[in-house]
């Protein structure tokens, strides 16, 4: 990976404006958040390879060397704590953004999925680490499968994890991928650091939502619910009409989302 090329194809200010780049790691996440103190605001940490690399809920993200893009951004937005699992929603729409840009369609699953063809191609990991009370660091890893083959997939992903190669039918530039998610990110999140506001990232969520119209299972830490989703609300919840009539809007970030009939099954 050449920072060089990165560069040429960046315009942010300051997001991806300090690379910290490793052959290998347990998880940019984990780096990231080690580092998140002394570094400056918009940093990134960047592995060609993960060999613990993390989904949520201590689930496995599989980063296989060089195939991929997996990458932490530190921020230090200074808002109050409970707008912040929202930045999930600037990390999606970044990307959705990026392959757009890129002629790939693609579409969002709530709040932290991209999906090409009903197979997941991207995960993005929220995480916050506090300091003490009033001073904290996001750091939102982005996690894309650019090249992989289908033999770099477990059995298990096989069936709900693509790649864009896979999909394109040719290898996509990694470099060029990174600097259009960077330069997407930082458009999205400047207006949400300055005011809070995320309505741009919300648009773009709503209106390439995979989910919307389609009956769900929404499974907390002790219960399992179906019911169909009605929309993305202007604060980035998904709203979902229950088999009672009963409507509820679910806050990022406390749920998991499965699709019925084995269908987006992450
Ligand atoms: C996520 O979790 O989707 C968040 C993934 C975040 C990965 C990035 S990579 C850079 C940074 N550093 C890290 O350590 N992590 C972040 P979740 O929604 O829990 O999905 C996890 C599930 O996705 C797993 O249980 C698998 O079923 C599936 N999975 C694992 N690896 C995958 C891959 N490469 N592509 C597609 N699906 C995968």
């Amino acid at each position: 990976m050449k920072k060089i090329d990165l560069k040429s194809y960046l315009t942010t200010n300051f997001i991806g404006r300090s690379i910290e780049y490793h052959e290998s790691i347990s998880s940019t996440n984990t780096r990231a958040k080690e580092v998140a103190e002394s570094v400056d605001e918009g940093t990134v940490v960047i592995a060609e390879e993960q060999t613990m690399g993390k989904g949520r809920l201590g689930r496995n993200w599989t980063s296989p060397k060089g195939k991929g893009l997996w990458f932490s951004l530190v921020l230090k937005p200074g808002l109050e704590v409970e707008r912040l699992p929202k930045i999930t929603l600037i990390g999606a729409a970044a990307v959705y953004k990026a392959l757009r840009g890129m002629g790939i369609k693609s579409h969002i699953k709530w709040p932290n999925d991209i999906v090409i063809d009903g197979k997941k191609v991207c995960g993005i990991l929220t995480e916050m680490i506090f300091k003490n009370k009033n001073t904290y660091y996001v750091i939102v890893g982005i996690g894309i499968n650019v090249n992989l083959d289908k033999k770099d997939f477990t059995e298990e992903l096989k069936n709900k994890a693509t790649s864009l190669k896979l999909v394109k039918g040719q290898k996509i530039d990694r470099i060029r991928l990174l600097a259009h998610v960077l330069n997407n990110f930082e458009k999205l999140y400047i207006p949400f650091k300055e005011r809070g506001d995320i309505s741009e990232a919300i648009k773009i969520s709503r209106e390439n939502s995979i989910l919307t119209g389609r009956e769900v299972k929404i499974i907390r830490a002790s219960e399992e619910k179906v019911g169909k989703v009605l929309d993305i609300d202007n604060e980035g919840q998904l709203v979902v009409k229950y088999k009672d009539g009963k409507i509820e809007a679910i806050f990022s970030g406390e749920v998991s989302i499965r699709g019925m009939e084995g269908y987006l099954d992450n």
